[in-house]
């Protein structure tokens, strides 16, 4: 598989050449395929590792200056639940919401790397979801089901490209890990995790997103406007099986992303 171009230009505040030797990996999947069990355990693996986990904290608390990526109890919100209202009334919500989601997506990735990671000999970052599956997952089946009109569908698509041509070089990725996982294996999951807001969501939803899930990373046959993507180099992990209470399996995994990461 091609590997993309490396990115030129370097971001302000650290060094050219820390851009040039760091990896940037999205982790993709559906609703609680096991995500973020994934990136706690890629944390503990290496001290060249880094994670920026889906700033969920804000979207469930929106108009708060507190830590955007942890889970607050029901009691502990003070702000406007965007999940909560996007999963009441998607047809009001979707839009809001993904630009929000958006929007603190870029604003975390375009943090500075930690002092630690800057030091590190071959630094990685894994970034729990990206802007594309916002675009290509997310917003897509929004609109696939009504909730986005066209309209919306237009405005997103429209700053979506501007945005990302104007931040392309601090975003572009290296490469990606698809958490691959049946629907029903995710309900479960879901439930298991116990996250209110989501509660409410019908296995058919699951579907929905896991089929965007397939056609783009596993199959590659959705269109995406952004021509490095076409031939970025993608892990499939079938991760059906539990991984979290299992140190053998997670020590498989863990040998495949290594071996994966030596390719790049
Ligand atoms: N989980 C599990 N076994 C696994 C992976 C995940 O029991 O091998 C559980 C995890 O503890 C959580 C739920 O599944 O309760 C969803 O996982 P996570 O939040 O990591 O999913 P994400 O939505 O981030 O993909
Ligand atoms: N979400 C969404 N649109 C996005 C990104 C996420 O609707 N562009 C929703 C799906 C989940 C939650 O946010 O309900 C993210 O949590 P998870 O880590 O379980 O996928
Ligand atoms: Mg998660």
């Amino acid at each position: 598989m091609a590997t993309p171009p490396k990115r030129t230009c370097s971001s302000p505040g650290f060094d050219n050449s820390f851009e040039k030797r760091t990896k940037k990996i999205s982790i993709e999947g559906n609703i609680a395929a096991g995500k973020s069990t994934f990136v706690r355990l890629l944390e503990k693996t290496s001290e060249d590792w880094e994670v920026i986990p889906e700033p969920i904290g804000k979207w469930c608390n929106v108009q708060t200056n507190d830590n955007e990526y942890e889970e607050l109890s029901t009691s502990q919100k003070s702000g406007g639940n965007l999940l909560q209202m996007l999963y009441d009334k998607p047809s009001r919500w979707s839009y809001t919401f993904q630009s929000y989601a958006c929007l603190s997506r870029v604003r975390a990735q375009l943090q500075l790397p930690s002092a630690k990671l800057q030091q590190a000999e071959k630094p990685v970052q894994f970034f729990e979801r990206s802007v594309y599956s916002d675009r290509y997952v997310f917003a897509s089946n929004l609109f696939e089901s009504g909730d986005l009109n066209e309209t919306e569908w237009a405005i997103y698509n429209d700053w979506h490209s501007w945005l990302l041509s104007q931040f392309e070089s601090q975003i572009e990725l290296d490469a990606m890990i698809y958490l691959r996982a049946d629907p029903q294996r995710c309900m479960q999951r879901l439930h298991l995790r116990g996250r209110e807001e989501e509660q409410g969501i019908p296995l058919d939803y699951l579907e929905q997103l896991h089929h965007k899930h397939e056609c783009w990373l596993y199959d590659r046959s959705i269109h995406v406007d952004f021509e490095y993507l076409k031939d970025i180099p993608i892990l499939i992990l079938d991760v059906n099986d539990d991984f979290k209470n299992d140190r053998i399996k997670q020590e498989a995994v863990l040998d495949k992303v290594k071996e994966f990461l030596s390719t790049l």
